[in-house]
């Protein structure tokens, strides 16, 4: 149904530019691009499906979750079926566990799910065969929508919006929401607003046209009390007990700064750190390690001006593990279990000599980066 003749007296419906009546006033928001993937298209093959089970990367990031949370609202407004969010791994980081208990993202953990329940399967913010995720083996996928470089696993996928040049899977996302019209709330809109904050740092890392079109359609939408919860969340004591011994652990090569942070309390600390230090002036390079339990997990920060994280951690893990991201960031996972100190180390810095060649930077002597 076109938007014009669609009425609603919700605020939140308010959609793209040039909608609204001649009398009202309202601003003017930047051209909106419509994309040539066919939604109506998609949607329609998923017609006679009863629930759909939306998985995200493990350790799932704003991103991540507003997008899988996006994906939820526009399919159960679309057709007659039930979406769930599956969560795999842990949601770690301080700013994402408010977002999901303050905007209430309902995720259920794998162990609590049956996937041979579900009739359908989607995968947002990754896609299949990265071995990032928790999606079942074997099993058909029927929508990928991601903004990771396309992978060979994804092409049979029916539903499949791919596209890497975009900052955000979230902007796919606030994209189908307005073409259809779907209303979107206060907790979505909140979700989608910080997703585009965080994963593009204010729309100043990898953001685009695209990025700052949907930031302008959201801003309306958004509450503001809501987000400073979650952009400003309280932590616990522990928080800066690990970031005194993060900060005083970290060393530095030329212009690479590296720690190892040995036991974490959350996977995604290795990339929340990796952000603190990309600040430090020094630093073009940032790569931090730790293990979550058994498991080695890596985070690779670049200044824009080398803008080749995602290939250098693909080559840093090659066949070892599983390897993720774009331009300016990337994350990693071992296969092989790291369990003890000395194996912690002995990784990292077989990781920080691999890098310094791969980045052509010799093997020049560390130093600390704050004074002992
Ligand atoms: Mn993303």
């Amino acid at each position: 149904m076109p938007a014009s003749k669609k009425k609603s007296s919700d605020d939140a419906t308010r959609s793209v530019a040039g909608e609204s009546p001649d009398d009202d006033p309202a601003p003017v928001l930047p051209e909106f691009e419509v994309s040539d993937f066919d939604l109506g298209k998609a949607l329609g093959r998923l017609r006679g499906r009863h629930n759909l089970l939306i998985y995200m990367h493990d350790n799932p990031d704003p991103d991540a979750l507003a997008a899988a949370f996006g994906l939820k609202r526009l399919v159960e407004h679309s057709i007659p079926l039930e979406a769930t969010l599956a969560l795999g791994g842990i949601v770690g980081r301080a700013e994402n566990r408010a977002m999901v208990e303050t905007l209430g993202i309902p995720l259920v953990a794998p162990d609590a799910l049956d996937p041979a329940a579900y009739d359908a399967l989607a995968i947002v913010d990754s896609q299949p065969g990265t071995g990032n995720s928790s999606l079942p083996p074997g099993r058909p996928v029927d929508i990928v929508i991601d903004h990771h470089p396309a992978r060979p696993e994804s092409e049979q996928v029916p539903w499949r919006d791919i596209r890497p040049e975009l900052g955000a899977t979230s902007t796919i996302l606030v994209e189908y929401l307005r073409a259809l019209n779907v209303p979107v709330d206060t907790p979505l809109a909140t979700a989608l607003f910080y997703a585009l904050r965080a994963e593009t740092r204010d729309l100043g890392r990898e953001a685009t046209h695209a990025e700052r079109v949907a930031y302008l359609f959201l801003f309306p939408l958004v509450d503001f009390h809501l987000l400073s919860r979650i952009a400003q969340p309280k932590v616990p004591r522990e928080h800066f007990a690990a970031l005194d011994r993060v900060l005083r652990s970290a060393q530095v090569w030329g212009d690479l700064v590296a720690v190892n942070m040995g036991s974490i309390a959350y996977p995604d600390l290795v990339a929340e750190v990796a952000d603190l230090l990309l600040a430090w002036e020094g630093a073009r390079f940032v790569l931090c390690c730790g293990c979550y339990g058994d498991r080695f997990y890596l985070s690779l920060r670049t200044e824009p001006s080398e803008r080749r994280a995602g290939a250098l951690m693909r080559q840093l893990i090659s066949s070892e593990g599983a390897a993720g991201g774009h331009g300016t960031m990337a994350g990693g996972r071992l296969f092989r279990p790291v369990t003890t100190d000395t194996e912690r180390q002995a990784t990292f810095d077989q990781m920080v000599h691999l890098l310094l060649d791969l980045i052509g930077r010799g093997s020049p002597p560390s130093t600390p980066l704050i004074g002992s």
